[in-house]
């Protein structure tokens, strides 16, 4: 069992006890005993680079993904990552090409068989503070599964990280491998019920009729539940918007991104059509003054029963084969001047602050988030419970899904997370 892992710096169970936590499995390697040779391949592959910035290889990373990644355990729907989504996930400031590794095949069609990639981030953990590599889009054409292919990219991969004498990694997965320091489970908030219903994505509950579902789930904008001042992120948010995102993960969560940048912030959260949707609160009081901000971007489902129809093999993707899901990204909120709290000492955290004011403010906060994501017409809206969102879940009618997902380091032990510990969202 676990042939490949049980090689690899990773605990093989989360009952075995360490003496020590917050430490690396294996001591770094100096750059000269990392290996500059590619990881040995069979003669069918050959190693590549993908280069984003030529839409002829971005469009072949799509097609891969598109065909052969991620499907939900029922297999009814696989992530549709839209070119752009995907240029916005994989090139971040500072990204090194070298980490968006493909398996291209020898049989002369050079045809883009596997992925992976990673992206440097700078981590806090308990209280280090370390880069790692973050992993993510690793995958297998589904004619290739079962070859072993996975452990020969995941090496690939540690091998160029390691290059760049990095020796951490962070990666989250639907599927339990060795170990998990916390697993997560999703959450689903219906805005389009008619159309869940129609595509299987939600079921009809005994003895309810759709008219009562679209009725149970409708939003309406009550008077007292807009929130003045919100807008849409630009350019001049930046800077405060980074300083409530930190003060807000290291405050409230135990393992979370450190937004060292203004341009690390534009670049994940200035919003861009179709990709990443971050809005603001300013205080109509205070011209300029951000009092919170949220942020969720656009993943759609291809609904694989339409698979034939679904256009994947033509130009265009019919758009009615498609589940238009909004996720939950970052958001952040000052609690200041909302509540009328003062807090005198700068270094009270949000933690003794009364958890109520907390739920209050973020049920406010999500909602206003969930009536855009209604007017952007998204079909649904999901997050994982993680950070302090299972305090909105009840007020806001989440529903929890069958999906589960399983955060991991790699050569990193810590001990387990609680999921509202957790402060990392990935793509
Ligand atoms: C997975 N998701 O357990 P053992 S998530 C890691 N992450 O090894 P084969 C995985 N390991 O148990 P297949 C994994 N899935 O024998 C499987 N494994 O020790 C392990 N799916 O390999 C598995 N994308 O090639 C087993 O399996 C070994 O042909 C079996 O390929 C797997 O991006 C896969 O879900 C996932 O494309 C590529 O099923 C394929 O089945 C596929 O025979 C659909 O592999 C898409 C999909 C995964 C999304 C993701 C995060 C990946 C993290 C990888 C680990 C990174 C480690 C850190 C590296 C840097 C270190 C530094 C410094
Ligand atoms: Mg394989």
């Amino acid at each position: 069992e676990h042939d490949f892992w049980k090689t690899q710096p990773v605990l093989l169970s989360s009952n075995s006890n360490q003496d020590k936590y917050d430490r690396a499995l294996k001591p770094d390697i100096s750059l000269e005993k990392v290996s500059k040779e590619f990881i040995p391949i069979s003669s069918e592959f050959y190693w590549c680079t993908v280069d984003i910035h030529k839409s002829s290889q971005m469009q072949e990373l799509y097609t891969l993904l598109s065909h052969n990644y991620v499907e939900d355990s029922d297999e009814l729907f696989r992530f549709h990552y839209s070119p752009e989504f995907l240029k916005w996930a994989l090139d971040p400031p500072g990204q090194n090409p070298d980490w968006h590794i493909g398996l291209r095949s020898t049989d002369g069609s050079n045809k883009l068989m596997a992925f992976i990639s990673g992206s440097e981030i700078e981590m806090k953990v308990n209280s280090v503070t370390k880069k790692m590599a973050e992993i993510n889009f690793l995958c297998v054409n589904k004619n290739l599964r079962k070859q072993r292919l996975a452990p020969i990219l995941i090496q690939e991969v540690t091998r160029r990280v390691n290059l760049c004498n990095i020796f951490q990694a962070v990666y989250t997965a639907g599927v339990e491998i060795p170990t998990p320091i916390s697993v997560c489970q999703y959450y689903h908030r219906p805005l389009n019920s008619k159309k869940l219903v129609d595509t299987g994505f939600s079921h009809l509950p005994p003895g309810v009729s759709l008219a009562k579902l679209v009725m149970h789930y409708r939003l309406l904008p009550e008077s007292n539940s807009q929130m003045p001042g919100l807008r849409l992120m630009t350019e001049k948010d930046i800077p405060q918007v980074r300083k409530i995102l930190n003060k807000y993960l290291n405050a409230r969560t135990k393992m979370h991104q450190i937004f060292k940048s203004d341009e690390i912030i534009k670049h994940w959260l200035l919003p861009k059509k179709d990709v990443i949707y971050t809005y603001v609160v300013e205080d109509i009081n205070k011209t300029g003054k951000i009092t919170d901000f949220f942020s969720f971007y656009l993943l759609p489902s291809l609904i694989l029963k339409n698979d034939k129809s679904s256009g994947l093999n033509t130009k265009k993707v019919n758009p009615n084969n498609l589940i238009n899901s909004a996720y939950l990204f970052y958001y952040g909120f000052n609690l200041e001047p909302a509540s009328g709290v003062e807090i005198k000492d700068s270094n009270i955290s949000y933690r003794d602050l009364n958890e109520s004011m907390i739920k209050e403010r973020l049920v406010l906060l999500m909602k206003n988030c969930l009536m855009i994501a209604k007017k952007e017409n998204f079909d649904v809206f999901n997050c994982v419970k993680i950070q302090d969102n299972e305090l909105f879940f009840d007020d806001l009618k989440f529903g929890s899904g069958d999906g589960h997902l399983h955060y991991y380091f790699y050569n990193w032990v810590i001990r387990d997370l609680k999921n509202r510990d957790i402060g990392l969202t990935m793509l």
